[in-house]
């Protein structure tokens, strides 16, 4: 196994200056790089002769120092993100982190109260994983699609930041073909935003206002505030535009790639790791059959939620998540890449030791960054009650409380002493 993965991190370092001189490319002549990647050439592997050179005098057997193996797919990230990334794997050693959707501005019953927190509530520690979300940024709106005002949003993330902790952002972004929601299906909608298409300058008008939001992000000193970017997510399910039906392999790699070149390249952003994000998935090779390439993306993971109650579903969320959990660790170790659970739920825990009992018997054997828990939305105007964690009083409370204790699973004080971006 070792012997077999020292040629690829190898590969990865040698690469740099091709990818390099492919980004320049993309920029001056958008057809000849077009080109490229229809054949691969963006790829890891180019023919180029000191490419050849350097893998023809390779010893099999011999370890090479890889400075890229330790490194942000963006080759001008800041310090403080490159400090990031190096920590998430170092963290991999000591445990999981814990992480929820919207922790800081509302749970069950409760919204905008200073240093309020679900989590908190019950452990009286905060989440060491800080999710937010930047839909209807795009629309101009001044609350995003979950009623959360995006200057309140800014001062949340900077706050968690100081302290220490992970910051990760989602996007169920409308669909620009349509102006309808996320959850619109069209088809044809992906193809019409990449280069050429009819709502290409509108998805780059979007970014553009991803990137003024990311660009308000700043530590005391003025620093750009560290973000685990996590867009197009669930993209093997069918309910979003940018779903499994709707869009071929090619366009959704496509996608991904003119995303991070564009924040990362014609943006100038250097304050973001990028994830990529499956929802369940059964092989290797589903996971892998939209990914748009090892120097797109820094974290892996893949959403999971337990739908059916009592004994039967939780013997097979165990079983299911620990299947995948192996199989995205396998990945990660192969490609170098953060593995995490990007979003995980039990719809209003029904179960009094789902925490111990269920979840952490999925988790146990496995190395990855975090598991981030989605939104206590609470009783939402729809009359559906939406949530993943316990709160005061709630049957889980106290099993939640168990699983903080557990030696492995870190929240913000174990965090804040590892002092992730320095
Ligand atoms: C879904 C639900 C919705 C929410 C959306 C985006 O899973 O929680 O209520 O609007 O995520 O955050």
């Amino acid at each position: 196994m070792k012997a077999r993965r020292l040629p690829l991190v190898f590969l990865v370092f040698i690469s740099f200056s091709s990818i390099a001189q492919s980004d320049m490319l993309k920029k001056e002549s958008p057809a000849i790089s077009a080109k490229m990647d229809e054949q691969g050439s963006h790829s890891v592997l180019d023919s180029s002769a000191i490419t050849s050179a350097m893998v023809s005098s390779y010893t099999p057997g011999k370890a090479i120092a890889s400075p890229a193996a330790d490194r942000p797919i963006d080759k001008q990230a800041t310090k403080e993100t490159v400090n990031l990334y190096r920590n998430l794997k170092k963290l991999l050693n000591k445990g999981i982190m814990f992480g929820h959707q919207d922790d800081l501005a509302y749970g069950v019953g409760w919204k905008y109260i200073r240093g309020k927190s679900d989590v908190k509530e019950v452990t009286g520690d905060y989440p060491a994983v800080f999710g937010w979300e930047l839909g209807r940024l795009e629309t101009d709106q001044a609350v995003n699609i979950d009623s959360v005002p995006f200057d309140k949003m800014k001062g949340f993330i900077a706050g968690s930041y100081n302290k220490g902790g992970v910051i990760t952002v989602s996007w169920h972004l409308n669909n620009p073909l349509t102006g309808k929601t996320s959850w619109d299906p069209a088809p044809g909608t992906v193809a019409s935003i990449l280069p050429g298409g009819e709502k290409h300058v509108l998805y780059k008008s979007w970014l553009d206002k991803v990137a003024t939001f990311i660009t308000d992000l700043k530590g005391k000193n003025g620093e750009m505030i560290p973000v685990i970017f996590r867009p197009f997510h669930e993209l093997n399910g069918n309910w979003f535009w940018w779903g499994e039906k709707y869009c071929t392999p090619d366009e959704y790699k496509q996608l991904y790639r003119f995303t991070v070149s564009y924040l990362r390249d014609t943006k100038n952003l250097h304050n973001l790791l990028y994830a990529y994000n499956t929802d369940r998935f059964g092989s290797k090779e589903e996971y892998l059959e939209k990914y748009p390439g090892d120097e797109w993306t820094d974290v892996i993971g893949f959403d999971i939620y337990q739908r059916q109650k009592g004994e039967a579903g939780n013997a097979q969320f165990v079983k299911d998540t620990g299947k995948m959990l192996a199989m995205l660790e396998e990945i990660a170790t192969e490609r170098n890449k953060i593995p995490a659970l990007t979003e995980f739920g039990f719809g209003q825990v029904p179960d009094s030791t789902w925490w111990t009992n269920v979840l952490w018997k999925a988790l146990e054997k496995h190395k990855i960054s975090y598991a981030l828990a989605w939104r206590n939305a609470g009783a939402k105007p729809s009359g559906e009650n939406e949530y993943y964690l316990p709160y005061k009083g709630q049957v889980s409370e106290e099993d939640f409380r168990r699983f903080y204790k557990l030696p492995l699973t870190l929240f913000q004080k174990e965090v804040t002493k590892e002092k992730i971006y320095k």
